[in-house]
């Protein structure tokens, strides 16, 4: 096998600009569930930096391995982003049953406006939750202030008609979580 010489963790930046957000940029078409072809994406990222002149699928596929969180899927000759998608639309996803509860990670400053309004998806297509604790836990410190992790009451969102959609194990989509089912952890700190 070929020694590694990429950076795989600025590689999987790149695809995902590419594959969730701006597509048009590396002259690629995203279709309906997010699948665009692996031979137009190596072209693309060929063209983006010299350093990548020759990157091929088994670079993707070390991407994907060495990814602790799931954020890109090839299938056959495809490959999509299994969630974060800001482009215009909504990429569908197939509708699932959620687990009883999920969490989502937030800041201390968007607080009172969630409470208020429930969780928007905001420049996203689709509010994103997270399985454990732990991981919302990591979503909610990338933004500024104070990490509050709030629990989710799925199963009662779910019951009153909100549509969950499952990417993989870690992370769940909804269209909306309105308030009466979010509750602040008593204790943010504990995992
Ligand atoms: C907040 C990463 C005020 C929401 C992560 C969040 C995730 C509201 C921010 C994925 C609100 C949106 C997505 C309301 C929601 N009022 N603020 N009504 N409703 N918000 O980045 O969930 O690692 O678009 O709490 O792991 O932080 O990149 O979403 O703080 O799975 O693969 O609006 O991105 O995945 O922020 O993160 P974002 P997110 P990757």
């Amino acid at each position: 096998m070929r020694e590694r010489r990429y950076d795989l963790n600025r590689l999987s930046k790149v695809v995902s600009h590419a594959l969730r957000h701006q597509p048009w940029l590396y002259g690629l078409e995203i279709d309906e569930h997010g699948w665009t072809k692996v031979d137009d994406l190596l072209t693309a990222l060929r063209r983006e930096s010299p350093d990548w002149a020759d990157v091929e699928l088994s670079d993707l596929d070390a991407m994907i391995a060495a990814s602790a969180k799931p954020r890109h899927e090839i299938r056959g000759v495809r490959i999509r982003a299994m969630h974060g998608h800001s482009l215009p639309g909504h990429i569908r996803m197939d509708p699932a049953e959620p687990p009883p509860e999920l969490f989502h990670g937030t800041s201390s400053q968007s607080l009172p406006s969630i409470l208020a309004e429930g969780l928007r998806p905001q420049e996203r297509q689709y509010v994103h939750l997270s399985a454990d604790i732990a991981m919302a836990r990591m979503v909610g410190s990338r933004k500024p202030g104070t990490t509050v992790v709030l629990r989710i009451d799925s199963r009662s969102a779910f019951l009153t008609g909100v549509a969950f959609h499952r990417t993989h194990g870690l992370v769940w989509l909804a269209d909306k979580i309105p308030a009466q089912v979010i509750r602040v952890l008593d204790d943010p700190g504990r995992t």
